[in-house]
């Protein structure tokens, strides 16, 4: 394939609620849509899902924007690709900016899926044709987080995350656990803790998490490792896990028994894999996270979601847990505690340019 232009939509939408968690409140959601068309016209479609602000890693959608129009469009334009596992050689001297990579990456494997006439999942060798779903409840006082699992529940997710900070945390998990004895439920710290609240951490351990999620700094591997063989409780990481590498060590170190991967924040769909396989290999359990995101994301993670170790359901929630409208058609949504997973080529949903012309704030056009 032979990328001949790529179209850049730089997105803003409002979230219907606020989503609050250690670090931000979110209230509207900006991000970048990319559609890559090929000599004969066709199309693949990505998303970058850096934030406005770097609260969550360092890219942002201005940092992103740089890095593609400077950088990696450039680099793909015109050039002879082969396969999408290509992209890491080609962006190999490019050090780090994950999200833009992905973008960029995840757009040309929708293409190549749609060149060979298969669902991006098959391409990928996915083994479910649904996936299960959970969904995330941002740092909330205890009577509202109650009352939106309640909801959540009606709606058929399969499991609840929920956002912890020290001074929301014992109490808080302690009344979801008991108005909700037997939800598989899990509670995500964004690195708001350090080994100095091993003890608020372990007091955890009474209410059977599936997991707890990225406790410590956001750099750390060594003191996970640490935090593990005090709790009973299985770490999950995310902040931690950029690289294979950074994998590697946590696998190692015994750091954690289950890694979030996220397309993004890992550089594009090979590496995920990649991280997947080898977690696979290892006994780590993996699961798809979330960023917030918009339906071409949600597209994405949902075909990951198909390899084999994805066994526990990911923050893979409808489009309407965010949207009022979501810019794909049809809608993400979840039944019976599941997402079906699209049959047709590529990721499987078509764009819902309506919606997309309406959210973008600035559009560029980059051909060779
Ligand atoms: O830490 O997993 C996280 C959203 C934005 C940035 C970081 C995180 C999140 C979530 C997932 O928790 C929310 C979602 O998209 O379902
Ligand atoms: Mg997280």
């Amino acid at each position: 394939m032979r990328i001949h232009e790529v179209n850049i939509f730089i997105i803003k939408m409002p979230l219907k609620q606020p989503f609050t968690t250690a670090l931000e409140t979110v209230n509207e959601r900006e991000g970048i849509i990319l559609e890559v068309i090929d000599e004969q016209g066709a199309k693949g479609y990505g998303e970058v899902v850096a934030f406005s602000t770097p609260w969550y890693t360092e890219e942002t959608v201005k940092t992103c924007y740089h890095m593609l129009t400077d950088l990696l469009i450039p680099l793909v334009l015109d050039k002879q690709i082969n396969h999408p596992n290509d992209l890491q050689m080609i962006f190999n001297h490019i050090r780090g900016n994950h999200m833009a990579k992905a973008g960029l990456e995840t757009a040309i494997w929708d293409l190549y899926s749609k060149l060979e006439s298969k669902p991006l999942w098959t391409v990928m060798n996915g083994v479910r044709d649904e996936v299960p779903a959970g969904v995330v409840v941002g740092t909330a006082n205890i009577n509202d987080a109650i009352e939106q699992i309640h909801v959540y529940l009606e709606d058929g997710y399969e499991r609840v995350k929920v956002k912890i900070k020290p001074g929301k945390d014992y109490q808080l998990i302690k009344e979801i656990r008991t108005y909700f004895p037997k939800l598989a439920l899990m509670a995500d710290a964004n690195s708001s803790y350090t080994l100095n609240d091993m003890d608020v951490l372990k007091s955890l351990d009474e209410f059977n998490l599936l997991m707890i999620e990225q406790p410590l700094a956001v750099d750390d591997i060594v003191e996970h490792s640490i935090l593990q063989k005090e709790l009973k409780t299985p770490i999950c990481l995310d902040e931690s896990i950029i690289t294979y590498h950074d994998a590697e060590s946590a696998i190692r170190l015994n750091s954690c028994g289950v890694i979030n991967i996220k397309i993004g924040r890992v550089g594009g769909l090979r590496n995920a894999i990649a991280i997947h396989d080898l977690c696979q290999k290892n006994d780590i359990q993996v699961w798809c996270g979330g960023m917030i995101e918009f339906g071409v994301s949600r597209a994405h993670n949902l075909a990951l979601s198909t390899k084999e170790g994805f066994t526990i359901p990911g923050d893979l929630s409808a489009s309407s847990r965010f949207w009022e409208e979501d810019i794909i058609y049809p809608q993400v949504e979840v039944a019976n505690g599941k997402v079906k997973v699209p049959n047709q080529p590529g990721i499987g949903f078509d764009i819902n340019f309506n919606r997309l012309y309406r959210v973008t704030t600035y559009r560029e056009n980059i051909n060779c």
